[in-house]
């Protein structure tokens, strides 16, 4: 379905067979270089467009919320729109050098700018567009707010990404057209659309603009990847800027999450960026009471960072191109508070990446290990302080260095005190300490040695599921702690008859028959963090069908609206209601259960079942990933191996099979109602690594 940027991660178990669901991640075979956007982890968007000279107002009347969806909220005829406002965009007071350096005092380190969004407006001249900065009494001037941008970020080395609104409410040969606009939709051509989107991007990404780093795609949920031609579009992005990042909204999975106008609850799976206005609108907006306070803003950065995301902070220039004073003071604040405390946030990691809780009563919490990786600093960013004055760490372990607050640093007064309080560290705050950051986000810097420093929920080296003859299973023990482990489901205790101890001589146990594993950490002898269960379960391979080849078939059904929610394999895809006509019925040739399975196919409401014999080349447990936007299911030899059913976005799901080497029966359902289409089927075994399924395992050539 798509439109759904799908924040889902969570467990399924259904036994024997183990899923895990996740987001998708990304099968490039040079995985995208995240350093400098990780280093960086605050960024600036920029929304600017016709919009900003219209600041939410249509013929006199106020409309509000999101100035740069104007158009469709006023249902204002696009051409109109563009007729009105083209020869009014004239922003004299554009400085790029005023923009760039005011999100670098900040403390960002990188600028997102929209260069097209839903309106249709190219802010720059382009070849081949119906609406461009060239119609414009800006350009007369001579003047290119791109190119003074990129020149503006490269002496200040601040990073520059561009934003493109694959959706465009003007361009007539984009498709749907917005229900009040007149224009006759007779010789509309997609593909040209696509086309003229690829020469948007020659133009962007070409060399004009110097180097652009980010290639932040939106609106992509009304076509899927086909359409748009995306997996080209991308590739030819990336021949043109080596090391691009490109975000998920391109109908593809892409390098990193988006989530919009909200920060999820804990880690993602996948590296991730919240976008966030500082107002209620992306688009400029004269609404100035609608501004969010700057603590609140400095709060939402370290809980961002905490869980390891990246913060995008959006301001809209006005007509004029500035930014009004209230953004400019917003910037200026968080620019006070990084000013004593970016050290907590650039160039550090999320708690979870040392397996300990981002969120605590008192705050949030980020890490940065030595370059050496034998020990590090731990940042606890304390929003409220405890009447006690105890900041509790559960199941600091490592030995601590030294304590300090930033901002601090030379000022002298009374110590920090730390103790050793059973499991936990314990910072004690003097009474009545305060710096100028105390009330948004007050930081103790926590030096260690050791990594990583805290014990929590002991990890695994081998994930539950399936596992054939014995395993070894290991965990990672922290510095300064052991993890308590038993394997037939009692409880871990000190000291308990089936309880192994894990420390720095033995660090796994053997299981050699189905095991419940339950394990805890202790650190100073007392039992801290969560428990880790799960069960690891002994299977005996599926035996092979005798004298059978490799071979696969697909039957597509096409329907009408609605009449596909489920996948086709075990659930009948008859109509859902009297009024719906039986799907069209047609079986295909392919080679493997990939889509597209061919070049013409319905863009909504079909459904495909795969039937047929994989062969499987080694005997043990095999992993299969189904990824897929709607829903699929896989079944092998008959048995549900992966339900990754019902309407979603791109997902993943995860599930295992125990296979005697030779030919197995595998059925694929899967359909499509709405938006994005995509499948894939993966595979993991002995002796292969995780890889698409090759269309040699169904017998082609
Ligand atoms: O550019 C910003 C948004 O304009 C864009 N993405 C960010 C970065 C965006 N386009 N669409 N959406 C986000 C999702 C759709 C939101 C909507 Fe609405 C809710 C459309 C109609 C209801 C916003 C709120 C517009 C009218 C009300």
């Amino acid at each position: 379905m798509g439109l759904l940027h799908s924040l889902v991660a969570g467990i399924a178990m259904g036994s024997p067979i183990a899923q895990v669901q996740g987001d998708v991640a990304p099968r490039d075979v040079t995985p995208p270089d995240f350093t400098w956007w990780r280093e960086a982890r605050f960024g600036m968007f920029i929304h600017w467009g016709l919009y900003a000279e219209a600041a939410g107002s249509w013929r006199g009347r106020f409309l509000g919320g999101w100035t740069e969806w104007l158009l469709s909220k006023g249902k204002i005829d696009p051409v109109e729109y563009q007729r009105e406002l083209l020869p009014r965009f004239d922003p004299a007071g554009f400085d790029a050098d005023a923009v760039v350096s005011a999100a670098k005092r900040a403390g960002m380190g990188y600028i997102v700018i929209t260069t097209k969004h839903h309106e249709g407006f190219c802010l720059w001249d382009s070849a081949d567009s119906p609406s461009d900065l060239a119609m414009t009494p800006f350009a007369v001037r001579g003047r290119s707010p791109l190119r003074e941008l990129a020149d503006a970020c490269q002496r200040e080395g601040i990073r520059l990404g561009f934003y493109y609104s694959l959706l465009d409410w003007h361009d007539s040969d984009y498709l749907p057209r917005r229900a009040w606009d007149a224009r006759s939709s007779a010789g509309v051509d997609y593909a040209r659309y696509s086309q003229r989107m690829r020469t948007h991007l020659e133009e962007l990404l070409g060399g004009q603009f110097g180097n652009i780093d980010i290639l932040w795609g939106d609106g992509d949920w009304e076509h899927g990847p086909q359409a748009h031609g995306s997996p080209e579009l991308l590739a030819r992005a990336r021949e043109l800027q080596p090391g691009l990042l490109v975000n998920n909204r391109w109908s593809l999975p892409g390098d990193y999450d988006t989530p919009e106008n909200t920060i999820p609850d804990a880690p993602l799976p996948r590296p991730w960026e919240t976008c966030m206005t500082m107002n209620e609108s992306w688009g400029y907006t004269p609404r100035v009471e609608t501004y969010k306070p700057a603590v609140e803003l400095v709060r939402m950065l370290a809980d961002i960072a905490s869980k390891d995301g990246n913060f995008l902070l959006n301001v809209g220039p006005d007509g004029d191109g500035r930014l009004d004073p209230v953004a400019l003071e917003r910037l200026d604040q968080i620019g006070g508070w990084m000013d004593l405390n970016a050290e907590s946030i650039r160039g550090t990691r999320g708690a979870g990446t040392i397996h300990a809780p981002a969120v605590y009563s008192w705050g949030r919490l980020t890490v940065r290990q030595s370059p050496d990786g034998d020990g590090g600093s731990l940042y606890l960013h304390v929003f409220e302080k405890p009447e006690s004055g105890e900041i509790v760490v559960p199941g600091l372990a490592a030995e601590v260095r030294g304590v300090s607050v930033l901002g601090l640093a030379g000022i002298g007064g009374e110590p920090i005190g730390f103790t050793q309080r059973g499991s936990d560290g314990v910072v004690a705050l003097p009474a009545g300490m305060h710096n100028n950051a105390t009330s948004m986000d007050m930081v103790i810097k926590v030096e260690v040695a050791g990594w990583p420093p805290i014990a929590g929920e002991p990890r695994p080296s081998v994930d539950a599921g399936l596992f054939e003859g014995s395993l070894v299973l290991g965990f990672d023990v922290a510095p300064g702690s052991e993890v308590l482990v038993t394997a037939d489901g009692s409880e871990p205790r000190v000291g308990g008859l089936t309880t192994h101890t894990l420390g720095e001589s033995q660090q796994s146990i053997p299981l050699t028959v189905t095991s419940r594993v339950r394990a805890r950490s202790v650190v100073r002898g007392v039992v801290t963090g969560e428990e880790f269960a799960d069960t690891y379960t002994l299977a005996t391979p599926w035996p092979a069908v005798a004298g059978a080849s490799p071979r696969i078939q697909a039957t597509l059904m096409e329907g009408a609206p609605g009449q596909f929610s489920h996948a086709p394999g075990t659930l009948a895809c008859a109509p859902t209601s009297a009024s719906m006509p039986a799907p069209l019925v047609r079986a295909i040739d392919v080679h493997d259960v990939s889509l597209p399975i061919e070049s013409w196919l319905p863009e909504d409401n079909f459904a495909v079942q795969f039937d047929g014999i994989v062969d499987v080349p080694a005997t043990g447990i095999w992993t299969f990933w189904l990824t897929s936007d709607d829903g699929s299911m896989l079944w092998i030899d008959g048995k549900l191996v992966v339900d990754n059913d019902g309407p979603h976005g791109a997902k993943e799901v995860r599930g295992q099979a125990p296979l005697a080497a030779g030919a197995h029966a595998i059925r694929v359902g899967f359909f499509e109602g709405g938006g994005a289409a995509m499948l894939s089927l993966e595979w993991a075994g002995p002796g292969s690594d995780r890889a698409t399924v090759p269309a040699a395992a169904f017998g082609a050539p």
